[in-house]
């Protein structure tokens, strides 16, 4: 049994044990969470995304720290399997973590791919409402933005930074397209280095390119996310972007239909998930997948009648 209030009192343990459920795919872990939504809604939801090495993780690191020094408490939940905070970390990175570690209003968990990248973006949901019951008010979801299941990450999120670097140069459009377009917030980091000026122009040129109409208010900003919090660092300007986007979507009159559009994608993640649970399932029984294709194979069977008589198998 999940101890519930245990959770709502913010004990680190009792969080961490749901969620390493939630990783299990435990039928105890919906119970949990279906008990706490009622508890949740309180959180606002910063996602960090872009090429990996762009420094998103060392970004996070300093955003912690700005919302550390405001009194918040910050939760993290991290999909990058390369990241210091899953553990793949350079001896720096990971020396620079301690001091968020010992801090008891921070918790950072990074989720486990299990070499299975679709539910990706459902355990993020889940993860965050579990931080968000518990009492972290400030949550960053920290993902690498190569593929369609790591933008799907970004839908859990009510802010989405995009980050760059500078010298990408012609190179530009190695931002990919869909991360623009998910961007709410662009971030040219390391603008300690050469060429952010340029960066900073070819994302606003694309930008214009890529609107249809009214062109979406996306700010730039530069940030040099080693520098931490420290004049300059340019992590002051950021936290005043995302809440600058906040303020203009989620507290005018489109607040409403975008919250439900968020709803949508969580509830649509999890009809695939569970569905797709089901059919792991009733391949199961059958002895897997590639038996199934065998037994078509050998044309005992038509594809089209097997993949019937499974759905007939689905476990309730
Ligand atoms: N020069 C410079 N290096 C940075 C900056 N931010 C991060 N880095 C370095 O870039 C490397 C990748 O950073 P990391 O945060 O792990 O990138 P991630 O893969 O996007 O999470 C690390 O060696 C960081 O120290 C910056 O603002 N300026
Ligand atoms: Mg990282």
């Amino acid at each position: 049994m999940t101890d519930i209030s245990a959770i709502l009192r913010g004990e680190i343990r009792a969080g961490a044990r749901l969620m390493r459920d939630i990783d299990d795919r435990r039928p105890a872990a919906m119970d949990a969470l279906k008990a706490l939504f009622p508890h949740t809604g309180r959180a606002y939801i910063t996602g960090i995304t872009g090429n990996p090495g762009a420094g998103k993780s060392t970004v996070v690191d300093a955003m912690i720290a700005y919302y550390r020094a405001a009194g918040e408490r910050v939760g993290v939940v991290c999909v990058d399997p390369t990241s210091p905070f899953s553990g793949g970390a350079i001896l720096g990175d990971r020396i620079r973590m301690q001091r968020h570690a010992l801090d008891n209003d921070v918790f950072i968990r990074s989720l486990a791919t299990r070499g299975y990248l679709g539910g990706l973006s459902r355990s993020t949901f889940d993860v965050v409402a579990v931080l968000d019951a518990m009492g972290y008010t400030r949550i960053l979801v920290e993902t690498v933005g190569v593929g369609q299941d790591e933008v799907d990450v970004m839908k859990a999120a009510h802010t989405t930074v995009v980050v760059t670097v500078p010298g990408l140069g012609d190179d530009i459009q190695a931002i990919k397209a869909g991360l623009l377009e998910i961007a709410d917030v662009l971030v040219v980091n390391k603008s300690d280095r050469e060429g952010a000026d340029r960066t900073e122009r070819d994302l606003l040129h694309m930008l214009d390119l890529r609107a249809h109409g009214e062109r979406k208010e996306v700010e730039i900003v530069r940030t040099v996310a080693t520098r931490g919090t420290a004049e300059g660092s340019g992590i002051a300007q950021l936290g005043a972007a995302i809440e600058a986007h906040r303020q203009r979507v989620w507290q005018g009159p489109a607040a409403e239909s975008r919250a439900i559009n968020r709803r949508s994608a969580h509830l649509a993640e999890l009809l695939r998930a569970l569905v797709s649970d089901r059919v792991e399932q009733a391949l199961a029984r059958r002895g897997g997948l590639a038996d199934v294709a065998a037994a078509v194979e050998a044309r005992k069977e038509d594809p089209w009648s097997a993949a019937e008589e499974i759905l007939r198998q689905l476990p309730t």
